[in-house]
């Protein structure tokens, strides 16, 4: 069976539930999350095979992480780690607007290195997905991610790379340099326009950094636009998807929901019409209801965002 191999962190989310600052004493509900894995959950609620390496901590997130992890079908290559679990704390300053901190220093997520990369199994993989995000987390992430890219070319795997620039972590510049060498090593990218342009400063339009992208060595450049949908290049065609209207309700996680749809029917054996198609309506699927992957459809679900009626009875 076809699989997707992941990298990179997952980390305790600590939510507040209702608008208004921390600093009176708000309630936070405990979940998980993280770009690559919730790709992974992502493949899974759909059928399709997807296995996540990384490092988790042996305090009780950490067993929260791998509980989920395995309750979602997926496959988690777990280096132990005795240093705790990275957070991820949301604010819900206004009913509109949210704030993230991440505290992340010293912990078992961020010390994840090129040995704890096995070989056989990304060279076993069809697709490895990485993200910007874990490169940015420090030397060893990065290193990490490099390895993994090694051996997937080397042995012929599909190179996925979600671009996924947080300006919390790292500097522009310093994405840049880190990620345009993954990039140019890389067969499929995503990216939203600011992010594309990292990698192509002088594009103006999706098409010009499509091309950009794709002059850069990757055959397949998806520049997802949030409500105007996509546009992609593949092996030089182009395509456009428009967006699934939904009523926005937490749009974190639409881009790793829009790369779990999109690579779930690569690994499916599908066309980039289908594969955008599942993107966008994965990606609508995670706006629409809270949390990053929490709300990401199974197979059978696919339709259900077509129905008219806000009840299907
Ligand atoms: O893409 C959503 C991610 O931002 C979130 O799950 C946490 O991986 C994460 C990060 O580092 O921002």
């Amino acid at each position: 069976e076809p699989c997707l191999v992941t990298v990179g962190e997952v980390l305790a989310t600590l939510a507040a539930p209702d608008p208004g600052p921390l600093a009176l004493g708000a309630g936070l509900r405990l979940g998980i999350a993280g770009a690559e894995s919730n790709v992974a959950v992502g493949i899974s609620r759909l059928g399709g095979s997807a296995t996540w390496i990384g490092r988790v901590s042996d305090d009780g997130f950490g067993e929260l992480i791998l509980r989920e992890l395995r309750a979602e079908g997926v496959t988690a290559i777990a280096v132990r780690d005795p240093a705790p679990t990275s957070l991820l704390v949301k604010e819900r300053r206004t009913s509109t607007r949210s704030r993230t901190r991440y505290y992340r220093t010293h912990t078992a997520g961020v010390r994840l290195s090129a040995q704890d990369i096995p070989e056989d199994i990304v060279a076993g993989a069809a697709v490895l997905h990485v993200t910007g995000i874990t490169p940015a987390l420090g030397e060893g992430p990065a290193q990490a991610v490099r390895r993994a890219v090694d051996i997937a070319a080397g042995a012929g795997v599909t190179v996925s790379l979600d671009i996924n620039y947080r300006s919390l972590l790292w500097s522009e510049e310093d994405a840049r340099r880190t990620l345009l060498p993954l990039l140019r090593r890389s067969d499929l990218v995503f990216a939203g326009p600011h992010e594309a342009r990292l990698a192509v400063p002088g594009a103006r339009d999706p098409q010009e950094l499509a091309r950009g992208i794709r002059d850069l060595g990757p055959s397949g450049a998806v520049i997802k636009l949030g409500e105007e949908g996509a546009y992609a290049l593949v092996d030089d065609q182009e395509y456009r998807q428009p967006a699934v209207p939904v009523r926005v309700h937490d749009s974190v996680g639409a881009g790793d929901a829009f790369a779990a749809g999109y690579l779930a029917e690569l690994l499916a054996g599908e066309g980039p019409e289908q594969r955008l198609r599942t993107a966008a309506l994965l990606g609508a699927f995670a706006v629409s209801t809270t949390g990053d992957w929490e709300g990401l459809p199974r197979r059978s679900e696919l339709g259900l965002l077509d129905h008219h009626d806000d009840i299907v009875r």
